[in-house]
């Protein structure tokens, strides 16, 4: 276990303060859908001496001396992420997704440039171009909804839109969509209009590393995602590319958009990438979503509304809209349980974005911690109850649902 001795002895504050973050995570249900717990392999190698080093440029090719440890460092991490995705090239710098998303545009795209993404409340992103984001100032967006029926994506419609607006660059990949995407028919359509393929799969790309999704590789110009979500690993960002694509992929990152790559983060980064291409990194993310799957069975077995019926991944969205309640108030008083989640907008919303009439659930971070579909199912049943109850909990239920979390936690450990 880590030992923060040096920290506490040094400054008492911010030791206080993640001590008692540690209790909380060891104390709460994590079903963030974007969050993970990393090894302490990944946390040692974050915590270390690389933290020190500068490291312009990219292995062999730096703008310091003294730069060959953290070369050795850099060198695994990318041969070990083409390894796992069979990707051509890789670069492991971005400090986040979104700067992965974001050295993507500058690689490829000019200003004024029609880009072609999903909407933010059909479970798009905000750095594919919302209309919140910078990058809508620089290029000349365009969005596709998923179907207004089915809430499932429509490829005939992102064809048709496609046609008329004539991207150079179309964008998928969600932070809120339950279903599998088919990166095939969007090849398909990017071929048909001459489009380069962007595929940002910070959400699902644990899955696709065990072989559990279709993988963007084959498909896509361009791949990005985060290392920390159902990779499990630290927080960050990365790039997987075509060849061709590779140098101004890399000078994109370095120089255009960052300085010095946060060696110790790609540290960490390696030895996720090693984790991942384990055995048991394959069984955990199966069942990651045997856990979702009966999450959603069991939700809607209690009678609550999920968008598309269910889920092929490792996430449901909750559909409050005829519950009378918001996912603002149902996050705030899950949290008050001890269950940790996230308010999402859910397609065609209508609320504010900070108010929402969406939950978004995911299990990536209860799997690590062992939960499995008995103890899912009563999580499901808390938060159907919760629904029911429209956040105006009984004191009796109250203390009960305190006391199965409780339970699930301290049945499951998580950090001692
Ligand atoms: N903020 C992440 C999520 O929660 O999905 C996406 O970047």
């Amino acid at each position: 276990m880590l030992n923060f001795d040096e920290l506490k002895a040094e400054d008492l504050d911010i030791y206080n303060a993640i001590k008692k973050e540690k209790e909380r995570q060891n104390s709460c249900i994590e079903m963030i859908a974007s969050e993970n717990f990393t090894s302490l392999a990944v946390m040692e190698a974050m915590g270390s001496f690389l933290t020190n080093k500068y490291a312009e440029g990219y292995p062999n090719n730096r703008y310091y001396c003294g730069c060959v440890n953290v070369d050795t460092v850099e060198d695994l991490a990318r041969q070990r992420l083409c390894k796992l995705f069979g990707a051509e090239h890789a670069n492991v710098q971005p400090h986040s997704g979104s700067q992965a998303n974001e050295a993507v545009y500058i690689a490829c795209l000019e200003k004024g440039d029609n880009v072609l993404s999903m909407s933010l409340n059909s479970g798009g992103h905000i750095s594919h171009m919302s209309k919140a984001s910078a990058q809508s100032r620089i290029y000349n967006s365009f969005y596709y909804d998923v179907d207004p029926e089915t809430y499932l994506i429509d490829y005939d419609n992102i064809l048709k839109i496609a046609m008329e607006c004539k991207p150079k660059l179309i964008i998928t990949g969600a932070s809120a969509y339950p279903r599998a995407i088919d990166f095939k028919k969007f090849r398909e359509i990017a071929d048909k209009v001459g489009a380069l393929l962007m595929v940002d799969m910070a959400h699902i790309a644990g899955l696709v590393a065990a072989g559990l999704h279709q993988s963007p590789v084959p498909y896509a110009d361009f791949v990005t995602f985060t290392t920390h979500k159902t990779m499990r690993g630290p927080r960050g960002g990365a790039i997987l590319c075509k060849k061709e694509w590779a140098q101004k992929i890399d000078s994109a990152v370095f120089p255009r958009m960052q300085g010095g790559p946060l060696e110790h983060i790609i540290a960490g980064k390696a030895v996720c990438f090693k984790e991942a291409l384990t055995e048991e990194f394959k069984e955990y993310q199966k069942q990651v979503i045997k856990n979702a799957k009966i999450l959603a069975d069991s939700l809607i077995e209690n009678g609550i509304n999920l968008v598309t019926g269910g889920t092929d991944n490792h996430l449901v969205l909750l559909d409050l809209r005829k519950d009378g309640i918001t996912g603002a108030e149902l996050a705030d008083c899950l949290d008050n349980i001890g269950i940790t989640a996230n308010k999402n907008a859910v397609p065609f919303d209508t609320t504010n974005k900070s108010v929402t009439s969406g939950l978004r659930l995911g299990t990536p971070a209860i799997t690590t911690r062992g939960f499995l579909q008995e103890d899912v199912r009563q999580i499901s049943k808390i938060i159907s109850e919760v629904i029911h109850f429209k956040c105006k909990i009984p004191e009796e239920k109250f203390t009960e649902y305190k006391q199965i979390v409780n339970n699930l936690c301290l049945k499951y450990p998580l950090y001692s």
